[in-house]
C-alpha cells in the first residue's frame, strides 16, 4: 500500500476524510486505508455520532433494499439468504501462527494461509458498493470496561443494526487519541442478488488475534457480520485472559427481592435457551441479555452489559409468555425484524407467536404460502426458527437504571443453564465457587438450536455457554474462572437452572413463568433468607419456600407432587453426565486443571452413596 493519506484521498471525499482525520489516531487511519486498498469501494461513508449520519444509515438500508419499511414506520424487515440464517461456527476460524494451537475444540487455520485466502476473497469486493466506517464502544463509555471498536462494512443493514445494539463511539475515539487497544472489524457482503448475499458457499469469518482484527465475507446474517457481537467476544476473551477479567456470554439483570432490594445476577445459557426471556421476566429489570464483562473491582465482582440493545430470537415470543417484549414489539420503538413473515398489510409474524397463521406473505424464501415446500420437498415454515428482532434497550419499560454506569453493578449470583430434558432439576445452588465453576459452568450441556447452522436437538458439550466463542484453550479458561473468584471478598453464589425438563412424553415439566420463581429463590439464598436441602449435586429449595413464592409472585398453588417430580434427583442420568464430561476433559482438554477431576470424583462419590441408600430416583424429601 502506498502512503496512508494518499490512499485515503483516493477513496474518501473531502468531507469523509475530514471526519476520519478528526480522530487523531494514526492506527485508525491505517486500518481504513488498508481496507479501502483491499476492497476498493466505489464510495466511502464515515459515520459520526451525529443524528443526521445515523439517519442516513437507516434511510440507505431501506433505499438499497436491505430492509423494507413495515406498517409501523419505525419498524423494518431484513431478509438473509435462505442458506445464511445462523452463525456458521465451522467457517469461523482463528488465524493461528505456525507452531501454535488453540486445542481441538476451536476451529483454526494457519495465519499466513488464512490471510492470503482473505486477500483473495476480499480483493475488490466493494467495487460497485459504498463502504461504511463506524466507531463504537463496547461497555459503557469512558469506563474501565470500555473497548473501542472500528467497524467497516458494506452492509447498511449491519451498520443500522449496530446503531440499535451498541454505543456510538466517534466522539469517544476523538477523546482518546492514544488508544492502542482497539478491535478492528471488516465485513464485506460479497455478491448480492436483490440485496441478499448469495456467496454462502464461500462464506467465512477469520479472527486474527495477533492484530485484534476480524474479517467476515460472503454473509449477511448478523451473528456472522456484526463484528461487535460474537466476533468481538472472541477477541475480548483473549484480552480478558491477559488482563485477569472475564468476557462472558451472559445476560445481566436485577432481581427485585423483599423490601425493594435489588440483586444483580448474570446468567450464561447457550443461544436460544432463555437468556432474553430470563432477563425480561416480569418484576425484574434488565441490564443486558447476551454479553457481559466481569471485573473484580475493590474485591467485588462487578459487571456491565457490553451492548446496548437486543438481537433476540423471536420464535415463541407471545403476548401471554413474554408480555414485556410483546408490548415493545408492537409499539413504535424502532425495531428491525429479520427472517420473519411479513403479511400483505406489512405486519411481522413468527413461529409460535400465539396468533392465527396468515395464509401468505413474504419470508426468507420469497413469497410464501401455507404448504410451500423447498427444493427437497420439505415444507417451509412461515418464518425461520432463528428469526430475530433487533431493538435498543433504551425505551424498555423494564430497563435497569445502571445500564450506563461506568463502574458496572455488583454481582450477587451467576447462573448456568441449558436445554436439558432429563438430568438437572429446575434450580440448584453450588456448594462453593469451585464446585459451581466445575460442575455447573464447565459441565454445561445443551441441545443444539437453530442459532447455529447444523442439526438442532443434539446434546452438546457447552461449557459456560461460551465454547463457540472461546479463543484460548479451554483448560486455561477454566483456570481463569477459578482464579477470578479467589480475589473476591464475597463471592457471587453460583446456580444451575433447567427450564427444559421433560416427561417421557416430551411434555415440559415446568411452566415458562416458573423461571421467575427460581430467580426469587436465588435472591433469598444470596441474602441468607431461606435454608435449603443439601443433595449430592448442590442445594435445592425447600418445598414450603417455593410454595410461598409461587403464591406471592404468580398467584399459583404449587403442589407437592409437582415439586417431587421436578426436584427428584435422577442419579443414573447425573452419573452418566459426569462420565461423559469427564471423558471429554480427560481425552481432549490437555490443560484441564486437576481440581476439575477431584470435584468430579467427589460428586460421583456423593451420588453413589445416595444411590446405595435411596435408589436411582430420589425424592428430595429423603435428603431433609
Ligand atoms: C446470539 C447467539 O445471537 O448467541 O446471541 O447466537
Ligand atoms: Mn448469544
Amino acid at each position: 500500500m502506498k502512503d496512508v493519506i494518499s490512499t485515503l484521498e483516493k477513496y474518501l471525499s473531502p468531507v469523509g476524510l475530514a471526519k476520519l482525520l478528526a480522530i487523531p489516531n494514526s492506527d485508525v487511519h491505517r486500518f481504513v486505508a488498508k481496507a479501502v486498498d483491499l476492497c476498493e469501494p466505489m464510495k466511502v461513508f464515515v459515520c459520526t455520532d451525529a443524528q443526521e449520519d445515523i439517519d442516513y444509515i437507516r434511510r440507505n438500508a431501506i433505499a438499497r433494499g436491505e430492509e423494507t419499511e413495515l406498517a409501523i414506520d419505525t419498524h423494518s424487515v431484513h431478509f438473509d439468504g435462505f442458506f445464511d440464517q445462523a452463525r456458521d461456527v465451522a467457517s469461523t476460524k482463528y488465524l493461528v501462527p505456525k507452531g501454535e494451537s488453540l486445542g481441538p475444540h476451536l476451529e483454526q487455520r494457519d495465519r499466513d494461509e488464512g490471510l492470503a485466502h482473505l486477500n483473495r476473497r476480499m480483493k475488490g469486493s466493494m467495487r460497485n458498493k459504498k463502504m461504511i466506517i463506524r466507531f463504537f464502544c463496547l461497555g459503557p463509555l469512558d469506563s474501565e470496561f470500555s473497548i473501542p471498536v472500528v467497524q467497516i462494512t458494506d452492509s447498511f443493514y449491519v451498520a443500522h443494526s449496530e446503531d440499535l445494539l451498541y454505543r456510538s463511539g466517534y466522539e469517544y475515539f476523538k477523546r482518546h487519541p492514544d488508544d492502542k487497544e482497539i478491535f478492528w472489524m471488516l465485513h464485506s457482503s460479497g455478491k448480492l442478488v436483490q440485496s441478499v448475499s448469495i456467496g454462502w458457499q464461500k462464506r467465512g469469518v477469520y479472527i486474527d488475534f495477533k492484530t485484534n482484527a476480524v474479517y467476515s465475507y460472503n454473509t449477511q446474517y448478523a451473528g456472522n457480520t456484526i463484528g461487535l457481537k460474537k466476533l468481538a467476544l472472541r477477541l475480548a476473551i483473549r484480552k480478558a485472559d491477559s488482563e485477569g477479567w472475564l468476557a462472558e456470554h451472559m445476560f445481566l439483570m436485577a432481581v427485585h427481592g423483599p423490601s425493594g432490594r435489588k440483586t444483580y445476577m448474570t446468567g450464561a445459557f447457550p443461544s436460544s435457551c432463555g437468556k432474553t426471556s430470563t432477563s425480561m421476566v416480569p418484576g425484574a429489570t434488565i441490564v443486558g441479555d447476551d454479553l457481559s464483562y466481569l471485573r473484580v473491582i475493590d474485591e467485588k465482582v462487578r459487571a456491565v452489559n457490553v451492548e446496548q440493545g437486543i438481537f433476540g430470537i423471536i420464535r415463541s415470543v407471545s403476548k401471554k409468555d413474554d408480555p414485556v417484549i410483546w408490548e415493545v414489539l408492537n409499539s413504535r420503538q424502532p425495531a428491525i425484524f429479520s427472517n420473519v413473515l411479513i403479511t400483505e398489510e406489512g405486519y411481522p409474524h413468527w413461529l409460535e407467536d400465539g396468533r392465527e397463521i396468515p395464509p401468505r406473505g413474504v419470508n426468507h424464501s420469497g413469497p410464501w404460502w401455507i404448504g410451500k415446500v423447498d427444493e427437497n420437498g420439505e415444507e417451509i415454515p412461515l418464518a425461520h426458527k432463528n428469526a430475530r428482532y433487533t431493538i435498543n434497550l433504551n425505551g424498555l419499560p423494564n430497563l435497569d437504571e445502571s445500564l450506563e454506569d461506568p463502574n458496572g453493578v455488583e454481582i450477587g449470583g451467576i447462573i448456568y443453564g441449558g436445554r436439558d430434558a432429563d438430568t438437572w432439576v429446575p434450580v440448584t445452588q453450588s456448594f462453593s465457587w469451585e464446585h459451581g465453576v466445575i460442575t455447573m459452568g464447565a459441565s454445561l450441556e445443551s441441545k443444539s438450536t437453530a442459532a447455529t447452522l447444523g442439526p438442532s436437538g443434539q446434546r452438546m458439550f457447552q461449557p459456560f455457554s461460551n465454547l463457540d466463542f472461546l479463543s484460548i484453550p479451554l483448560g486455561q479458561y477454566i483456570k481463569n474462572h477459578l482464579e477470578f473468584g479467589r480475589n473476591v471478598q464475597k463471592r457471587p453464589c453460583i446456580f444451575a437452572v433447567n427450564y427444559f425438563q421433560q416427561d417421557e412424553n416430551g411434555k415440559y415439566l415446568t411452566g415458562k413463568d416458573a423461571k421467575r420463581i427460581w430467580l426469587q429463590w436465588m435472591d433469598l439464598r444470596i441474602h441468607g433468607d431461606v435454608k435449603a436441602i443439601q443433595t449430592p449435586t448442590g442445594y435445592i429449595p425447600i418445598y414450603d419456600d417455593l410454595k410461598d413464592l409461587f403464591k406471592k409472585y404468580l398467584n399459583q398453588d404449587y403442589s407437592i407432587e409437582d415439586y417431587a417430580t421436578q426436584f427428584t434427583i435422577r442419579v443414573p442420568e447425573l452419573l452418566e453426565k459426569i462420565y461423559r464430561i469427564e471423558k471429554i476433559y480427560r481425552e481432549s482438554v490437555s490443560d484441564a486443571p486437576d481440581i476439575l477431576f477431584t470435584i468430579f470424583a467427589e460428586q460421583l462419590a456423593r451420588l453413589k452413596k445416595a444411590q446405595d441408600q435411596f435408589g436411582d430416583y430420589i425424592n428430595p424429601a429423603k435428603f431433609i
